[in-house]
């Protein structure tokens, strides 16, 4: 049987690094995208350049994003699975105190970049009955302080996703939002700006989610037979749940 492509995206670090994993261990071929090239070098010197082809790129950067299209090799240029995973979270601050570059960061990556490479894709991905699985988070379903345009953003992906697999509607294509709480990855240290001891407390003693669960997850939604979607799914550690409504008095 021939193999599968799959293009996950972010897959320098965290969830995307774990999933090119698993997928060249299951016999595909991994397109791996990020903008770290050396990182995704690495994976093309472990793997070999049959198994991952190393696309790397500036995700907001849409020339680069269709010449890195353009330029795939003919065994590649078949995507069966789109994983849109590359994102951020940058800064915590309330809305009041937050820097607009950072927000803008997060809009150009978490949701432009995310649609234009997926408008790239359709074409592909209708013709070989593939699949979307789109990377939101919790933060777009519960608030929080410091959330605000980061959660926007994955609210707009887990509805995007869901807008998406209607308008797929009888194409055979599976559509996917994927929506983990804390998961221990370079997220954080992202987020604060390189602090990793921040990093390390935040997930000290709480058990978070790793790379891994949300690699095999992807995995398992991938392989599952034709005829079964999952549409959304939410992951969080066990020691995390959603507790929240707050109440201001003069
Ligand atoms: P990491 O920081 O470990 O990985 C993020 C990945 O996104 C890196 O490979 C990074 O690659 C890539 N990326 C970021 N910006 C760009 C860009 N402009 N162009 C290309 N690639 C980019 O974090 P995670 O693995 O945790 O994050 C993966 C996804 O999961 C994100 O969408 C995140 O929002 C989401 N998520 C994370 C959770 C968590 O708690 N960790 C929970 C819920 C969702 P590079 O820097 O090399 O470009
Ligand atoms: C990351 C999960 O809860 O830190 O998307 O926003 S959370």
């Amino acid at each position: 049987m021939t193999a599968k492509t799959a293009w996950i995206t972010g897959a320098t670090s965290g969830f995307g690094a774990a999933a090119v994993e698993r997928f060249v261990a299951g016999g595909w071929r991994v397109i791996a995208s990020g903008r770290r090239a050396d990182r995704l070098q690495q994976l093309v010197d472990r793997h070999g350049a049959e198994k991952v082809h190393a696309a790397a790129f500036d995700m907001r950067d849409e020339a680069a994003m269709r010449a890195a299209h353009a330029a795939l090799p003919p065994e590649f240029a078949t995507v069966d699975l789109l994983v849109n995973n590359a994102g951020l979270a940058l800064g915590t601050a309330p809305a009041p105190q937050a820097d607009l570059a950072q927000w803008k960061q997060m809009i150009d990556t978490n949701v432009t970049a995310l649609v234009t490479l997926t408008h790239l894709l359709l074409p592909t991905l209708i013709a070989r009955r593939g699949a979307v699985v789109n990377i939101s988070s919790i933060s777009g379903s519960y608030a929080y302080r410091g959330g605000n345009v980061y959660g926007g953003t994955k609210a707009f992906v887990t509805q995007f996703s869901q807008n998406l697999r209607v308008d797929l509607h009888g194409s055979g294509v599976r559509v996917t939002s994927i929506e983990p709480g804390m998961a221990e990855t370079e997220f954080t240290v992202v987020r604060t700006g390189g602090d990793q001891a921040a990093s390390d407390q935040l997930y000290a003693g709480a058990h978070p989610i790793t790379a891994t669960d949300i690699a095999d997850t992807i995995w398992w939604i991938a392989n599952l037979p034709p005829h079964l979607d999952i549409t959304r799914l939410e992951i969080m550690p066990v020691s995390q749940s959603a507790a929240g409504l707050q109440v201001h008095r003069d």
